[in-house]
């Protein structure tokens, strides 16, 4: 006989947001990769209040989610958000490295792909972040893809984001979302965002007017199949960064990486952090600037989802 599978490792809901769930009204799951790895410290700490804030705003509650300890964690308590911002070495946890983390009693934050099947498996429908990962600009090498692409295939939830981070390469990654059969759709345009920036140059052939149909989309897609709803929500162009310094600033950002030799889940943070620098804070403040929009924009979907339960 086959020994029985042991019980999922056992996850921590935090009281409102174990509240909030069992009384069906809206949450929104909140990555802490972003926080830890994306944005520099200490900026990132008032950033992660400022977005759990924006939530709110649009009528939901934060969830930002976290493995700590090896326990994976639904909403965090303030000391638990200045460990994630604060740890230099935090472990920086995709869906492959949960089970080790929650074995050897670890503690990392959570990239797309693992809060998005964390949050799912804690009932949570609707996700916000700044960018996806997906495939880089050197996968016909690399083999480089962000395993956020394949996760969200097979989760059922709606994300918001900004498209992908803008140091990839935008149209690969739109097929193979694609080919992963991933519903993405613009909201309230048909330009695929480019995340500091508002167009990527890649187009969509759908789009929602409001939250409402945002959440009609994604009642659909969970009747219809597993997988993510992509609401792609760019910045208004006079919220973006200069295409011009963008443009110049990865450019810049990509050459240091290859010349570094930086490689697999480093590259992201590298590039990210060397844009900060670049850029004299510009790409910072206009990263922080979309993840709050799209947390605010997901507050308003999950609010819309739950009203439709009702
Ligand atoms: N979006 C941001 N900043 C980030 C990330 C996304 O605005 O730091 C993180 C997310 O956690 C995403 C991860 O899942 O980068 C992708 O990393 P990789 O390319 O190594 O899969
Ligand atoms: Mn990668």
């Amino acid at each position: 006989m086959h020994a029985t599978a042991p019980p999922p490792a056992r996850t921590v809901l935090s009281p409102e947001v174990a509240e909030a769930l069992s009384a069906g009204r809206p949450v929104v799951a909140l990555e802490s990769t972003l926080l830890a790895h994306g944005l520099p410290r200490p900026d990132n700490r008032a950033a992660a209040d400022d977005v759990e804030a924006a939530v709110r705003t649009g009528g939901a509650v934060p969830a930002t989610i976290a493995v700590l300890d090896g326990v994976p964690h639904v909403g965090l308590t303030a000391e638990e958000v200045d460990r994630v911002c604060a740890d230099p070495d935090l472990a920086k946890l995709g869906v492959r490295d949960l089970p080790v983390a929650a074995a050897l009693g670890l503690s990392g934050a959570t990239t797309v792909s693992s809060t998005a099947l964390l949050a799912a498996a804690a009932g949570i429908g609707v996700f916000a972040t700044g960018g996806l990962g997906g495939v880089h600009r050197q996968a016909v090498d690399t083999f480089d893809e962000s395993a956020d692409l394949t996760a969200l295939s097979r989760t059922s939830l709606v994300v918001v984001c900004a498209g992908v981070k803008s140091i990839l390469d935008v149209p690969a990654t739109l097929e193979r979302l694609e080919s992963l059969s991933v519903t993405v759709v613009g909201y309230r345009t048909t330009t695929f965002p480019g995340f500091y920036v508002a167009d990527s140059g890649s187009t969509l052939d759908w789009s929602v007017a409001d939250p409402a149909q945002a959440a009609a989309v994604f009642a659909a897609r969970r009747a219809l199949a597993p997988g993510a709803v992509i609401i792609a929500n760019p910045l208004p162009v006079d919220e973006q960064l200069d295409p011009a310094l963008h443009d110049r600033v990865i450019a810049g950002a990509l050459a240091a990486a290859e010349q570094a030799g930086v490689r697999g889940k480093d590259v992201t943070p590298f590039v990210l952090d060397h844009l900060h620098r670049a850029s004299e804070g510009a790409t910072l403040v206009v990263n922080v600037r979309l993840v709050l929009r799209n947390a605010e924009l997901a507050g308003q979907i999950a609010a819309a989802l739950a009203e439709d339960v009702r």
